[in-house]
């Protein structure tokens, strides 16, 4: 390897933040800003420009393990993936193909989730394949199905941004979980435009806006049903649009005039001014959008909450339409192609639905088997975790950890440990991977090449810039030699530009189209967004791609977005007597998920080291609770016990946790999966507790 920089992208979220990585003589890496990429502009946040230190042999997994009489041991390669092999064709054999399910994850380049959908359905035959982006953006993913006939987290590059007059940003706090796209924002107010922070904390990102609301955690369904209800009766629906572009009006219209702003202020805690406020920031100016995160989407009304919110949208005429429109943020590095590509329960390569005749005789063919060799639709992330050990006994997981990131997880750690086999391949050894028969060490996001498609639909190439140490293989790598093993020898190359040009064919003419894409284009362009069509799976394709969607027509059969009817409901988990308190959960900027990679890094152990309990003072002093005493977080699924973080900018009636941790302080103990009738998202935001003062 020459010692020049190479241009790439960091490994966490979907941002996917340019970086420069250049080796250096002692075999670590030099990180270096990369200015060219317009995303960040070479601003990094903390993990960013700490990633490198997860390359480290001193962190990392070194060695293929067995467990052997009840102790992971190091093992060649060939004993492991014999292994591997073996539990999956026992599993096979003795409970059929639905027995064997695979995990994957949205960090997982386009290659890699491709190739594990294919691995699933080719060589286990196995309809039982989700991902934990099922816990990420499904529920805006299933709204913007329906309302556009199309999922593509923004509909427009981050550079819109600034130049739009008013931005509503709904359970986002991206000031931590986004640091550099904070640019946009402040130039947007920069620019003389507003913008408005919908969230029950004062966050660091509230604390950055025109006007914060903080609404009771769930209740953002019946919010943004107040809004249209006050868009209507104020006159400011764009009729003419509605007409247009738009069907469905006239249901939408009678809920929202059912949510009166007096009822909606009892339910949201949000005052009838602050409702009329927010309507004339966002009606006023000539464009508008409105940005989703995980606050509204991880409910188990979420898809309908997105619904509320793209509603909204629809009346006022602000989508499809320049600088305007409803987008969500999506949160892994490879989370919006860990969507498209087929990890997911559902979904055949390009966005293409399982069900479909087409879609599988389109797919069966590039991949050379019959159509009706592809299985059916499967389980979603929870209710296949939660069948492990019964119907499913034998696991494939790479890139999730959801020991610590499940719902339930106390209950999910208890179905992996009932498994006949778990097959985990991971860098690091997760809180799952050490529960594993056999734990494979794959290389990481400096070491190989592949692609990711960032929030705004942007494909990038993420270039290796380093050699792996000896004894590591990837993730492409083991499932050619899984498949190899299980009889299938053909199909499951390694080179990561020869998975890419056959994703290319299997998702031309599918939503998301990347046929036109190539590794030499994106290497040259800086990324070039989906769709990008092309007539012929040229060498050389012209196709520009398509920064901004919907502005002719929507993605629907007769080219109109749909209004969805909703309406309020509670959440699944209400406070009573026993558990009066309500408990949300998220991020803090210096972990990233469940921990695996950044709680093996120093600078960030020392930022953020452990879980805390963030509460109101009036609550505190009721418990008789100072700053740094232990909590107790107890609900109907356990307890989970952390030091108090006590602040005036949480909501009396909520307190918030982290899920970055395992252990006694584990937020996901808490958590409760009553999931989304539509995108079975579980309900990570909201669920009833009681809180207790520890005696120390
Ligand atoms: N530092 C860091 N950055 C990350 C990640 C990380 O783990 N750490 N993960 C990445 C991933 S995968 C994702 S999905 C994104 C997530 O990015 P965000 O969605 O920004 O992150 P969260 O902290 O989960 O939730 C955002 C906010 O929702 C608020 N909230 C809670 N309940 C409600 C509610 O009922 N309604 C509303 N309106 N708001 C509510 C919380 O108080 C929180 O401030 O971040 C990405 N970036
Ligand atoms: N309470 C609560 N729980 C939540 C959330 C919340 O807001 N609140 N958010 C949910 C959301 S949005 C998400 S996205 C999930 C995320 O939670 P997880 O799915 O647990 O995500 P990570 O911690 O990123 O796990 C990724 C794992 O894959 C490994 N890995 C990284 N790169 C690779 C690779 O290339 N190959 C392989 N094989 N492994 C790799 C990492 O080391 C790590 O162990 O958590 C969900 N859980
Ligand atoms: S904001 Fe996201 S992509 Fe950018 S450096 Fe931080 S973790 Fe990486
Ligand atoms: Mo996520």
């Amino acid at each position: 390897m020459q010692n020049t920089a190479t241009p790439t992208h960091c490994p966490y979220c979907a941002l996917q933040c340019g970086m420069n990585l250049t080796p250096a003589p002692d075999g670590t890496v030099e990180l270096s800003e990369r200015a060219d990429f317009p995303v960040n502009r070479g601003a990094l946040c903390g993990k960013g420009r700490t990633a490198p230190a997860v390359l480290s042999s001193r962190v990392r997994l070194t060695s293929p393990l067995v467990r052997s009489e009840g102790t992971l041991v190091p093992a060649s390669w060939e004993e492991a993936l014999d292994r591997i092999a073996e539990g999956l064709r026992r599993t096979r054999t003795e409970h059929g193909p639905d027995a064997c399910g695979v995990f994957g994850g949205g960090g997982l380049t386009n290659e890699k989730a491709y190739t594990l959908g294919k691995f699933a359905r080719v060589v286990l035959g196995t309809s039982q394949i989700d991902y934990n982006g099922r816990f990420c953006m499904s529920s805006a993913a299933a709204a913007g199905m329906k309302a556009f006939g199309l999922d593509r987290g923004l509909p427009f590059p981050l550079e819109d941004i600034p130049k739009t007059g008013c931005v509503i940003l709904v359970g986002s706090n991206l000031a931590e979980t986004m640091p550099p796209s904070l640019r946009f924002f402040n130039e947007l107010r920069e620019n003389g435009g507003t913008l408005i922070v919908i969230d029950p904390r004062r966050t660091k990102t509230a604390e950055q806006a025109d006007l914060h609301l903080a609404p009771r955690p769930g209740t953002d369904l019946a919010l943004a049903l107040g809004l249209l209800h006050l868009v209507v009766a104020e006159g400011r629906t764009d009729e003419e649009y509605i007409r247009e572009r738009t069907t469905g009006w006239e249901a939408a219209r009678a809920e929202a005039l059912a949510h009166w702003p007096e009822y909606v202020e009892r339910i949201t805690g949000v005052s009838v001014p602050e409702l009329r406020e927010t309507v004339r920031m966002f009606c006023e100016p000539e464009s508008a959008m409105v940005l989703t995160a995980r606050g509204p989407e991880q409910q188990s009304k979420g898809t309908d909450t997105v619904g509320a919110w793209i509603n909204l949208c629809l009346a006022t005429g602000r989508a499809g339409r320049p600088l305007s429109g409803y987008g969500c943020l999506t949160g892994q590095g490879n989370g919006q192609g860990g969507r498209e590509h087929g990890q997911k329960a559902d979904q055949l390569p390009g966005y293409r639905k399982l069900t479909d005749p087409e879609a599988r005789r389109h797919v069966a063919e590039v991949w050379g088997v019959d159509p009706d060799s592809l299985p059916g639709p499967g389980r979603s992330a929870y209710e296949l975790l939660d069948a492990l050990g019964t119907d499913i006994r034998a696991l494939l997981l790479m890139g999730s950890n959801p020991v610590v990131s499940a719902p339930r997880a106390a209950h999910v750690e208890d179905r992996i440990k009932s498994l006949d086999f778990l097959a985990v391949c991971d860098v690091v050894l997760s809180e799952t991977a050490a529960l594993a028969d056999v734990v494979l060490p794959v290389t990481q996001w400096a070491e190989e090449t592949g692609t990711t498609t960032n929030l705004e639909g942007r494909v990038l190439l993420r270039r290796k810039a380093i050699t792996p140490p000896d004894g590591i293989r990837s993730d492409l790598e083991v499932m050619h030699e899984l498949a190899d093993r299980l009889g299938v020898d053909k199909g499951f190359p390694t080179d990561p530009e020869e998975v890419f040009e056959e994703l290319r064919r299997a998702s031309a003419g599918g939503p998301a189209d990347y046929s036109g894409i190539t590794y030499r284009r994106l290497a040259e362009e800086n990324g070039v967004f989906w769709p990008c069509p092309t007539e012929e799976p040229a060498e050389e394709p012209t196709h520009p791609g398509t920064p901004r969607l919907f502005h002719d027509r929507f993605a629907t059969e007769d080219g109109r977005a749909r209004f969805v009817p909703v309406a309020h409901r509670a959440t699944a988990e209400e406070p009573d007597d026993e558990y009066p308190v309500l408990l949300t959960t998220g991020r803090v900027v210096s972990q990233y998920q469940s921990g695996a990679q950044t709680r093996r890094v120093d600078e960030l152990n020392a930022a953020a080291p452990g879980p805390f309990v963030e509460l109101h003072p009036r609550l505190a002093a009721r418990l008789g609770a100072a700053e740094g005493d232990p909590v107790a977080v107890v609900s109907r699924r356990g307890r989970a016990v952390a030091p108090a973080r006590i602040t005036s900018a949480i909501r009396p009636d909520t307190v918030f946790m982290p899920f970055h941790w395992p252990g006694e302080g584990r937020a996901n103990t808490l958590t409760n999966p009553a999931l989304d009738p539509t995108s079975r998202m579980p309900e990570f935001k909201v669920c009833a507790v009681r809180v207790e003062a520890v005696q120390g």
